[in-house]
């Protein structure tokens, strides 16, 4: 994902202040959005695309949180095919859904072939390890079991959904990690129906999100007055169109508002035409009628997902993988919670959107950073050349590796802005690594 792109093109992509941006990563190829909300955060579990996938190229599953629903963090892999013993392949990890029940966060995995397993953490951020050994659904008569998503309902019973082209149901177990009946065929699939199931409650009524109609495929939802069906297909929440291509739900309500996830083929398009298995997870609202039925969402570019509140530029460590837009940009995770960002070259920008910075007196911009090679970071706000409030010089400190802090300065613009991180070198590229900063 990288590089052949002009500053016009770059500044292009940049939308109005506080607006979600599509995709919401820009730094990794990511797909099937699995939302969760524990606290005042959600969590984005996601698949992920290699950058140089021809067809589907995956190993891992990814995690970002945010506040807002515009500005993410990134927390890279949190779990991988290599926690999966008993599968010997190196290819498929897709479609998965994390659940927190009792303290505990479970992990459904579909191996592309070879059912669907099951992690478990004390931590949405892993380490997730899989505690049966096995996989916890594998029909072996056909490739189907892929895409698991999990109901709890209001009398506590779990229910996993999965499949493709047939919609299957299993009860779990509370322990949410062994099956209470077998893995039943659903009668009566909804009409339009690919894969890709997302199951929630709303109001009393059961839905199912899903990738609609092929091909291209949109996303529709069927409702139910019953967890088990019959479902009936209700409409779409976003249409099929020449824009689409392949697609899959996530769906959640946050801070007040419903919210849908799906993927498209945006950030690949920025550099390549042709197609492939290079997506992104894209961001829309979700909007019910009096009915509970939910009226269809433009396509992910034409949406305005607001940001919910502002950011505050006045935490005591911001890490750098922390952003709305970072394209060309990359990031690498050393152990658990350790991540930092890297190829960065001359002119390229971390975008933070809605960036508070009141009325409060501050003179000093730190920031973690090491360099083989060196450069500058400024500060700009409401454009990568608007503004300068600031910036500081990284020299080099020894290795890509030997992070150490660097001092600039900074003068507030006061009140609410977009806040450009623009990196300058004259080497233009792989000027440094960047962990972490702060202003005060
Ligand atoms: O990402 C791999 C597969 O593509 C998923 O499991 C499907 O839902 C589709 O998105």
């Amino acid at each position: 994902m990288k590089k052949v792109i002009s500053c016009l093109t770059l500044m292009a992509l940049s939308t109005s202040l506080a607006m979600a941006q599509d995709p919401v990563v820009s730094t990794k190829y990511t797909a099937d959005p699995a939302p969760y909300v524990h606290g005042d955060t959600i969590y984005l579990y996601t698949t992920h695309d290699e950058d140089d996938a021809e067809g589907f190229k995956m190993f891992d599953w990814l995690l970002y949180t945010s506040t807002d629903m515009v500005n993410w963090t990134d927390h890279g892999a949190v779990a991988s095919l290599d926690d999966f013993k008993w599968y010997e392949g190196k290819n498929g990890a897709w479609a998965e859904e994390v659940i927190e029940r009792n303290g505990k966060w479970y992990m459904y995995c579909p191996i592309h072939g070879h059912g669907i397993g099951v992690l478990v953490s004390d931590s949405p951020y892993g380490p997730f390890r899989d505690p049966i050994g096995h996989p916890l659904v594998w029909q072996r008569e056909h490739w189907e079991d892929i895409d698991p998503t999990i109901l709890i309902d209001d009398d506590g019973q779990a229910y996993m959904f999965w499949g493709n082209p047939h919609l299957y149901v299993a009860l779990l177990n509370d322990d949410m990690i062994s099956l209470k009946s077998d893995a039943m065929r659903m009668h009566g699939t909804p009409e339009h129906y690919q894969e890709g199931p997302w199951a929630w409650k709303k109001d009393g009524k059961y839905y199912l999100g899903f990738a609609a109609t092929c091909c291209p495929e949109g996303l529709g939802y069927a409702m139910s007055e019953n967890p088990l069906g019959p479902y009936t297909f209700r409409g779409y929440l976003m249409a099929p169109t020449d824009r689409t291509r392949g697609n899959h739900p996530g769906i959640i309500q946050y801070k007040g508002k419903w919210y849908g996830f799906g993927l498209n083929y945006d950030l690949k398009n920025i550099t390549v035409k042709e197609h492939k298995e290079r997506r992104s997870v894209g961001a829309f609202n979700v909007v019910y009628r009096a009915d509970g039925t939910i009226e269809e969402s433009p396509y992910f570019k034409d949406v305005k997902v607001e940001q919910i509140e502002n950011f505050n530029p006045y935490r005591p460590r911001i890490e750098a993988e922390t952003m709305a837009w970072g394209f060309g940009l990359k990031t690498v995770k050393r152990g658990i919670e350790d991540i930092y960002v890297t190829d960065v070259d001359n002119g390229e920008y971390i975008l933070l959107r809605g960036v508070d910075f009141g009325s409060r007196k501050i003179s000093r911009f730190t920031a973690s950073c090491a360099a083989t090679t060196g450069g500058k970071i400024e500060l700009h706000i409401d454009s990568p050349d608007g503004k300068l409030i600031g910036s500081l010089k990284v020299t080099p400190t020894g290795g890509d590796e030997s992070f150490r802090e660097f001092a600039g300065s900074i003068k507030n613009p006061q009140g609410v802005h977009d806040l450009y991180l623009v990196f300058k070198g004259a080497t233009g590229k792989k000027l440094l690594n960047f962990d972490y900063w702060n202003i005060k």
